[in-house]
C-alpha cells in the first residue's frame, strides 16, 4: 500500500518538478543555471503564458505533495529496515545490482526531499548550488525507482491482490497475524507478537500525511488560509496596506536603497531606438491592470491586482517587433543571484504581461519593487524581477 500510495504520488511530484524545470526557461540566455544539462533538456517546451494560474497549481501540488508524502515515504523505509541489516550482504550478482540501485533509490529520495525541503525553508546549508543539484538528483533517482519499479511490480500487485483492504482495516491489533514467510526473508522466522495492526500503521501514516498537507496547504491557497500553513518558512515579510502580501526578499536584504529608487531612476529600454524613461515618462503611457499570481518555485502562491506598462508596448518602443522579441530584464539588485532574468518572445507578447508600477491601486512598495517590477501570467514567480533598472529587447534568435 505504502509502495503504491509513493508510486502514484512520487510520478506526479516528478513531472510537475520537470514541468518547473521548463517553466524557467533555460534555454533563453542568462536563465540556465545547468548548462551541463545535455540530453536531459530533451523535453523543454515553450512555456505559455495560459493559463494564468497553471505554475501556481503546478508548483504548489509539487511542494505540498512532497511534504505530504514525507510520512509515507518514511513509514516505507521503516517496513523494510530489517534488509538493511541483511547479512551477508551480497549473496549473487544479481542481488548485487539490485542492491547497488537500491542504493540509489533511497539515497535519491533522501537527497531529493532533503533538498527540497531544506530549500524551501531558505536554510541553505548545503555546500552546492540546490537547482542543479535538485535537477539531477531527480533523474538519478528517477532511473533507480524505474529499476525498482520494473523489477518490484508484479510483487506489489500480488501483495496487493493477497489481502482484502476492507477487511484490513477491520481488523483489531488482537487479531492481527504476521506475513506468511516471503522468499526475500523480509518477514521474520520466528515474530513477536505485533505491537500495532495494520491499519493502526495506515492511520497513523495517513494522518501524519494529512498534517502535513494540512499545515502547508494554506500558502498556495492563500487568503485567510495563509494563516493556517504553519509549516511556511517562518519570519516570511509581509507589506502594509495595498502591498500586505507576502515579500519574498526585502530590498534591504538585497541592498536596493530609497536612494537609487527615487527621482533619480531611470529605466534603460535597451533595442533598435535605446530610450530613458522616467517614473513619469511610464505612467503616462497607456497603463493597463489584470489580476496575477505571483507563484514562487518554494510552493507559495498570492493574486494580486497590477497596473503597468505593456512589455509589448516597451519593445515597440524601442523598435523591436513584439511578437519578435524576447527580453532581459536587470535589476538594480548588485548581491545574490536573481539579478536578472530573460523572458521569451512568447511571454512579451501576451498583453497581460507588464512592467508593473502599482499594485491594488497603490504605488508598490520598496519591499514589492518600486519603482518597476515586471509580471508576466504563469511565469515562476523568479521571473517577476524586482526594481528594474535595464529591459534589453532583441529578436528572438532560436
Ligand atoms: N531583483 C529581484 N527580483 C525578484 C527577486 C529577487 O530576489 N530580486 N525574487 C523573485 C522571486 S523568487 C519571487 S517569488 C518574486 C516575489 O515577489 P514579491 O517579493 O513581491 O512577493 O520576486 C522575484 N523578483
Ligand atoms: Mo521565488
Amino acid at each position: 500500500m505504502l509502495g503504491l500510495v509513493l508510486l502514484v504520488g512520487l510520478t506526479v511530484v516528478a513531472v510537475t518538478g520537470l514541468v518547473s524545470y521548463a517553466a524557467y526557461e533555460p534555454r533563453l540566455p542568462g536563465n540556465d543555471t545547468t548548462p551541463g544539462k545535455g540530453l536531459l533538456g530533451f523535453y523543454l517546451f515553450d512555456w505559455p503564458t495560459h493559463p494564468a494560474w497553471l505554475y501556481r497549481v503546478t508548483q504548489g501540488t509539487h511542494v505540498i505533495l512532497g511534504l505530504t508524502l514525507v510520512p509515507v515515504l518514511l513509514a516505507k523505509l521503516w517496513s523494510v529496515i530489517p534488509k538493511l541489516f541483511q547479512w551477508p550482504p551480497v549473496r549473487s550478482i544479481a542481488q548485487a545490482v539490485d542492491r547497488a540501485s537500491l542504493v540509489l533509490l533511497v539515497g535519491g529520495a533522501g537527497f531529493q526531499f532533503a533538498t527540497g525541503i531544506l530549500n524551501i525553508q531558505l536554510f541553505y546549508v548545503f555546500p552546492f548550488s540546490f537547482y542543479p543539484a535538485h535537477l539531477y538528483g531527480a533523474w538519478i533517482f528517477l532511473a533507480a525507482l524505474a529499476v525498482h519499479v520494473a523489477m518490484r511490480l508484479p510483487r506489489a500487485v500480488r501483495a496487493v491482490r493477497s489481502r482484502d483492504l476492507r477487511r484490513e482495516l477491520r481488523t483489531r491489533l488482537a487479531d492481527t497475524r504476521p506475513e506468511p514467510p516471503d522468499p526475500d526473508g523480509l518477514v521474520p522466522a520466528d515474530p513477536a507478537p505485533p505491537t500495532m495492526s495494520r491499519r493502526g500503521l495506515l492511520a497513523f501514516v495517513g494522518g501524519g500525511s494529512a498534517l502535513m498537507f494540512g499545515l502547508s496547504a494554506g500558502q498556495t491557497l492563500d487568503g485567510p488560509l495563509r494563516r493556517t500553513a504553519l509549516l511556511a518558512p517562518h519570519g516570511r515579510e509581509y507589506g502594509t496596506g495595498p502591498n500586505d502580501f507576502q515579500v519574498n526578499k526585502t530590498a534591504a536584504g538585497l541592498g536596493v536603497t530609497a536612494a537609487e529608487t527615487g527621482d533619480g531612476w531611470r529605466l534603460a529600454v535597451v533595442g533598435a531606438s535605446p530610450v530613458h524613461l522616467s517614473r513619469a515618462d511610464l505612467l503616462a503611457m497607456p497603463l493597463h491592470t489584470y489580476a496575477l499570481p505571483i507563484a514562487c518555485v518554494e510552493g507559495w502562491s498570492t493574486e494580486q491586482v497590477w497596473t503597468g506598462v505593456r512589455l509589448a508596448d516597451l519593445a515597440r518602443l524601442a523598435g523591436v517587433p513584439p511578437g519578435a522579441a524576447a527580453v532581459t530584464a536587470e535589476s538594480l539588485q548588485r548581491v545574490g543571484y536573481f539579478g536578472q532574468a530573460s523572458l521569451s518572445a512568447g511571454q512579451v507578447a501576451d498583453p497581460r504581461s507588464l512592467l508593473a508600477l502599482r499594485v491594488n491601486g497603490a504605488d508598490l512598495s520598496l519591499d514589492h519593487g518600486f519603482p518597476a517590477r515586471v509580471i508576466v501570467p504563469n511565469a515562476p514567480g523568479v521571473h517577476n524581477t524586482k526594481w528594474v533598472r535595464e529591459l534589453e529587447f532583441r529578436r528572438e534568435g532560436r
